[in-house]
């Protein structure tokens, strides 16, 4: 047995509540090593004479990665406090592992034995359950739809006129969503992702110099109340963009700091190096990337993260926003997070918290930060297997079961998947403009555990390039439309809709990556029910076997809306097709 791959820390991410009276624990063994898990749980203060008294219980496979096995156990500890350890067997060996290393047998010290002390409902993680049921809508203002063109900014071009730019302006506004939120309730999406709208001089705003206006060129405050009310008619939740991180060059302090040098009382608000402040050739003051345009706040500061608590404050106050979209969100310090969370949560105890960060966001997801993170990685493998088609779908399942077991099972089912921003090409440029793949991303996005994201005018074939390419207008002409595409991708949300496990009810598992070269699928499960997800992404077609122990009582294509055959659990695939098989046990 390879003691070395041998790894569990009880550390709230391999040992955590996943409700008020159950814990999930998780183990990791090298891959193919260990072929049984027993998890030894008892009571901490449960001892007879000198022997602590446990019961032992079986962990099942939760997924293979590359390099490992992922063993979980689910446990309900009667008075909510555990001492546990592990029994490891292979065809050689047995051995004990737990917080003091290996022992030939389990020991008789329950110094021995990892501990969950005490299951707090204040520690338990807990994200607001609608977000399990959005299926979200990603608009960048500037480019979804001009509805008001009085309040065009000067330079204005016509609509679509041009290729976007770094500095280009086509009047996009919040009347223009106004004017299409019967397209997107059509659609079926359930929120609306808002790139920044409060005044600031770039057609991305995310250079902000009121945090407590909306952009001009955009409306006011009446309009976005408008707005926010006609999309809560629709069922639609909205989520705004802070940019904490830093503020834009004509942030009234910043201009002060330019200005008065050392006699500005803005000095502390931002990370000034030496004085005079000057921003050329190089800026000589922390700045996000290399954007001397982007002074980086100092959250630290008692006045800075008083005025950007308010503005968290007052959006979620006077327009019962439903989530913050939270810019740069790694660099901000996390004590800053956490007043950020107390605050925005006292006002409304189910706004969602996204945080922007690309990578392992584990230290901000134990419930005192964020309730979620832009599942990038997510974003990343499924360029690698439909667009680059870099990996298998062998690589692709292992590569997914690392990034669903980087996380617990209550962060996973509110994770933000996207396939493409504002900050990433097209995905269909991604895919080569091949609309085959791009059913079969869309298909996955729509039907896998979290909070799925559509990128706009994705749903209706828009490519671009990296930003500003991704950033064309949205094409309002339907002959210009993909239709076909739209209408598939409006049929994945209303199955999503339809179907709960779809929706991250039930249990979900990858089939074996040994499934076949051709194809990968993972299954959503219940005690009634069951939907496998396949997808060949071969230009072969493909024949697997599922191995269920019954016969369902029927089966269901769901994309098809027809009642198939089960042949002992063959199916076949179409080249690049994808299949949502719905059984009912
Ligand atoms: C744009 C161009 C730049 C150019 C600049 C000139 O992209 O190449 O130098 O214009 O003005 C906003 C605008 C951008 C603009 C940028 C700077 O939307 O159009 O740049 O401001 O002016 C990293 C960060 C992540 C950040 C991305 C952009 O981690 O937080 O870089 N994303 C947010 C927003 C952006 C926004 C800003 C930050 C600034 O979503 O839209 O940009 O407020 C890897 C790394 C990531 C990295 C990612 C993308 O995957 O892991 O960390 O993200 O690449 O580069």
């Amino acid at each position: 047995m390879i003691r070395e791959a041998v790894q569990h820390r009880a550390n709230r991410i391999d040992a955590y509540a996943i409700n008020s009276k159950e814990l999930q624990i998780l183990l990791k063994t090298k891959k193919n090593d260990v072929e049984k898990v027993e998890l030894l749980i008892g009571d901490p203060y449960d001892w007879k004479g000198s022997r602590w008294n446990f019961t032992t219980v079986s962990m099942t496979i939760s997924g293979r990665d590359e390099l490992f096995d992922y063993w979980i156990a689910n446990v309900t500890p009667e008075l909510r406090r555990l001492r546990y350890g592990f029994n490891l067997f292979n065809k050689k060996e047995s051995v004990f592992y737990g917080e003091k290393g290996f022992r030939n047998d389990p020991p008789e010290d329950i110094g021995d034995y990892f501990c969950f002390p005490y299951l707090n409902k204040a520690d338990i993680f807990t994200a607001p359950e609608w977000v399990k049921n959005t299926v979200w809508y990603q608009i960048f203002p500037e480019r979804f739809a001009n509805g008001d063109p009085s309040l065009n900014p000067e330079s204005t071009v016509p609509w679509g006129s041009e290729e976007p730019k770094v500095n280009n302006f086509f009047g996009g506004d919040l009347q223009g969503v106004i004017d299409h939120l019967d397209y997107l309730e059509d659609l079926g999406i359930s929120g609306i992702y808002f790139t920044p709208i409060f005044k600031a001089t770039s057609n991305h705003k995310y250079d902000t110099i009121d945090y407590f206006e909306i952009d001009e060129h955009f409306g006011d405050k009446e309009l976005l109340k408008k707005l926010i009310a006609e999309c809560k008619n629709r069922g639609i939740r909205v989520m705004l963009d802070a940019v904490f991180n830093h503020g834009g060059f004509y942030f009234p302090p910043f201009q002060d700091v330019l200005k008065r040098g050392k006699g500005s009382k803005y000095n502390e608000w931002f990370h000034l190096w030496e004085y005079p402040v000057e921003t050329r050739p190089k800026p000589n003051y922390d700045t996000f990337g290399f954007e001397y345009k982007m002074p980086k706040f100092n959250t630290e500061n008692p006045e800075v993260k008083n005025y950007l608590l308010e503005v968290g404050r007052y959006w979620a106050r006077e327009f019962d926003i439903d989530a913050w979209r939270l810019d740069v969100a790694n660099e901000v310090d996390q004590s800053f997070w956490r007043e950020f969370r107390k605050e925005v949560k006292a006002i409304n105890p189910d706004l969602y918290i996204l945080g922007e960060i690309w990578h392992d966001a584990i230290p901000w997801l134990k419930g005192d930060q964020f309730d979620a993170v832009m599942n990038y990685p997510f974003t990343n493998n499924v360029l690698l297997l439909f667009a680059k088609k870099e990996i298998t779908p062998k690589q692709f399942v292992e590569n997914m079961t690392k990034v669903q077991h980087m996380y617990p099972k209550n962060i996973n089912l509110v994770t933000f998947n996207l396939v493409g921003s504002h900050d990433t090409p097209r995905i269909l440029t991604e895919c080569g403009n091949d609309k085959q793949s791009l059913k079969q991303v869309f298909t996955l996005l729509l039907t896998y555990y979290g909070t799925p994201s559509i990128y706009y005018g994705d749903e209706i074939g828009l490519t671009g390039e990296q930003d500003p390419g991704c950033r064309k207008c949205m094409e309002w002409e339907e002959h210009n439309q993909d239709t076909d595409l739209r209408d598939f991708v409006k049929t994945l949300i209303s199955l999503r809709k339809k179907e709960p496990l779809l929706a991250n009810e039930g249990s979900f598992i990858f089939l074996s990556p040994e499934l076949s070269d051709k194809s990968f699928g993972y299954v959503h499960s219940n005690d009634t029910e069951s939907i496998i997800v396949l997808f060949n992404t071969s230009d072969k077609k493909d024949k697997v076997k599922l191995l269920f122990d019954s016969t369902p009582s029927s089966v269901d294509d769901l994309l098809t809306d027809q009642k198939i055959k089960w042949k002992n659990g063959k199916i076949t695939l179409e080249p690049h097709e994808a299949k949502l098989i719905k059984l009912t046990h």
